[in-house]
């Protein structure tokens, strides 16, 4: 309750910024693309995470507000990158599920690209299995829609919902993150190694990019290159930093 009294007003306060976390590919160890992630800092609460203050955005609707800020934002600083010189430079930006419900999130994602002047094909947005994965005729109309205005899809938390795998192969996507529950325990569970092995080679038959999530280990990194993993994100290589940071990083790689 007290955190959406303070959210209502931190829109227009400006409390709102958003960090990026790299994405690393591995056959050449360059940052590719990054993951937008919104970080709040309320003058009443401190630092809130996403975790605590996305589902009451989403219970009071504020979500949509908020979402299409996180969208605009991310454009805006594409763009720039862009113009900075980084080609190919692509940006992630988590959907919520009540966003991808929505008739108009068509509209609000080509006013971002439109307003900023990023091309749609450095734009990604993620969504969760879950929210792909009830009413699926109808998520196939929407997420074909996205597809068709240019725009990357990736399913954020892979593993970790109830998709029959044959949807893979129905649905318009571009990219499968596996969800960093099963890459912990990579090196210690042979079972998650080879859930992971198998997702690897699933994704690329169906020709789907894989990110790996939640890499925080050398050994981790070793046994997905082993696998011939795509892209890693995770705290070994950075957490998610500011814009300025993600600049100076590409600036001076490793
Ligand atoms: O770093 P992390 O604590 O940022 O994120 C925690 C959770 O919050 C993750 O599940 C992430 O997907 C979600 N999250 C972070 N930023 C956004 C955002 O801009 N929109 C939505 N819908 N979820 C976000
Ligand atoms: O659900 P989603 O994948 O959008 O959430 C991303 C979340 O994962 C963010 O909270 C981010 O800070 C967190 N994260 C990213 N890399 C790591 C990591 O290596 N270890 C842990 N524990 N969390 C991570
Ligand atoms: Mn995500
Ligand atoms: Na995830």
């Amino acid at each position: 309750l007290q955190i959406e009294g303070c959210l209502r007003n931190a829109l227009s306060n400006d409390e709102f910024m958003l960090h990026y976390q790299p994405q690393v590919c591995l056959k050449n160890n360059k940052i590719i693309s990054v993951e937008a992630l919104l970080r709040w800092k309320s003058p009443e609460l401190g630092y809130v995470t996403p975790s605590d203050f996305i589902p009451v955005a989403e219970d009071s609707g504020l979500i949509n507000e908020l979402g299409e800020w996180v969208m605009r934002t991310a454009c805006f600083q594409a763009k720039a990158w862009l113009d900075a010189g980084m080609q190919d430079f692509r940006v992630s930006v988590n959907l919520s599920s009540i966003q991808f419900k929505r008739a108009s999130l068509l509209n609000m994602i080509k006013r971002a690209l439109d307003d900023s002047g990023l091309p749609a094909s450095l734009l990604e947005v993620e969504l969760t299995e879950s929210a792909v994965m009830n009413d699926v005729d109808h998520n196939i109309t929407r997420l074909n829609q996205i597809r068709d205005m240019g725009v990357a899809i990736s399913i954020d938390d892979f593993g970790t919902g109830y998709s029959s795998l044959s949807y893979l192969k129905k649905f318009p996507i571009n990219t499968l993150k596996i969800d960093r529950s099963f890459i912990i325990t990579i090196d210690s569970d042979p079972d998650d190694a080879a859930i992971v092995e198998a997702i690897i080679a699933l994704a690329s038959t169906l020709n789907l990019t894989v990110i790996a999530e939640g890499v925080e280990t050398h050994g981790q990194l070793k046994t997905l290159n082993r696998f011939h993993c795509d892209i890693i994100q995770g705290f070994y290589f950075s957490k998610a930093v500011s814009a300025e940071e993600v600049t100076e990083m590409m600036q001076h790689p490793l």
